[in-house]
């Protein structure tokens, strides 16, 4: 291509130059309107229906079938809900915020939303793919490097859209297999005291009628699973990092940290605030 635009310059400003400098002044207009139709239609349209056909050739298919490992994730305002597959699998294991793959290894991610449209997007991992209310898409993506990439969401949905991150972690195989496996056991046992008051305070909050904790009495649907939120590297769909600071203050101002976001701003006496902090960032 750069070959072919670098011959259509030389040649454009070529005849310009001969035009203007070379043999300035009126031309027989006899041949114009060969030139017109010829150099003017038929040529770009030759040019471009050949790199048209070459392009869509080279065209990799993004929704190719992936070797095994299905992740689910709803676009949800401003989160995401995420569901690994792996191959055999009869239930989910589910997650949120996050989204991990094995490295060298074809997964398919099958998108959907619940009210608006998203849009699921890693740039360095591959392309765009909407997410529809009531409707599936499918976009396969075969990392090679392990690393930690950054998502977005890309199909504004609302206020808080630019909010709407994720962090995609790739992993060595071995090294995936056993997150996955931790990641589908129930919550551990809060560790120490502050972690334990904290447990106390999330239960007798009401935090449970929206979020889950597997193997406590949470067990909401409307906001991110919690079971495992302290191994995350990131807070409140890549708002945040994952810290006992940053938990205390996404707790007591998640309101003005996320516009018209669906979780109140918690107004807790400090000590509470910070237990329950703490038994979060236990979760791992
Ligand atoms: C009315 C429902 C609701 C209640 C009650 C609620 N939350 Fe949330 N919470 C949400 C929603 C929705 C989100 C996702 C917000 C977003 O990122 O857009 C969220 C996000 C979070 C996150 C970030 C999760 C992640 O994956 O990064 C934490 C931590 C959290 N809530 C803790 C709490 C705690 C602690 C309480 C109780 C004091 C609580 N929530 C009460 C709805 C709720
Ligand atoms: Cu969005």
């Amino acid at each position: 291509m750069l070959a072919g635009a670098v011959v259509l310059w030389l040649f454009v400003n070529g005849a310009f130059y001969f035009m203007s400098r070379i043999r300035p002044g009126r031309f027989d207009q006899t041949y114009a309107p060969h030139i017109l139709i010829g150099g003017g239609i038929i040529l770009p349209v030759v040019i471009l229906s050949a790199l048209l056909v070459w392009g869509l050739g080279i065209l990799t298919d993004p929704r190719r079938p992936g070797d095994g490992l299905v992740v689910r994730v709803t676009g949800e305002q401003w989160w995401w809900r995420v569901e690994y597959w792996p191959e055999g699998a009869t239930e989910p294991i589910i997650s949120a915020n996050e989204i991990r793959l094995p490295a060298g290894q074809r997964a398919e991610i099958h998108l959907t939303s619940d009210k608006v449209i998203h849009s699921f997007w890693i740039p360095a991992l591959g392309g765009k793919m909407d997410m529809f209310p009531g409707r599936d898409t499918m976009i396969s993506l075969a990392p090679e490097k392990v690393g930690t990439y950054r998502g977005q969401c890309a199909e504004f949905c609302g206020a808080s859209h630019a909010w709407m991150a994720f962090s995609a972690v790739v992993m060595e195989p071995e090294a995936f297999d056993s997150w996955l496996e931790a990641e589908a056991e129930d919550a551990v046992e809060p560790a120490g005291d502050a972690a334990l008051r904290g447990r106390q305070v999330f239960l007798s909050e009401g935090c449970g009628a929206c979020h889950a904790v597997r193997g406590t009495e949470a067990v909401g649907q409307v906001g991110p699973d919690l079971t495992h939120v302290g191994s995350r590297q990131t807070l409140g769909a890549g708002r945040m990092a994952l810290t006992l600071e940053d938990l205390t203050t996404w707790i007591s101002h998640s309101e003005a940290l996320k516009p018209e976001v669906k979780m109140p701003a918690y107004d807790l006496a400090p000590d509470r605030l910070d237990d329950l902090a703490r038994y979060l960032e236990g979760l791992k």
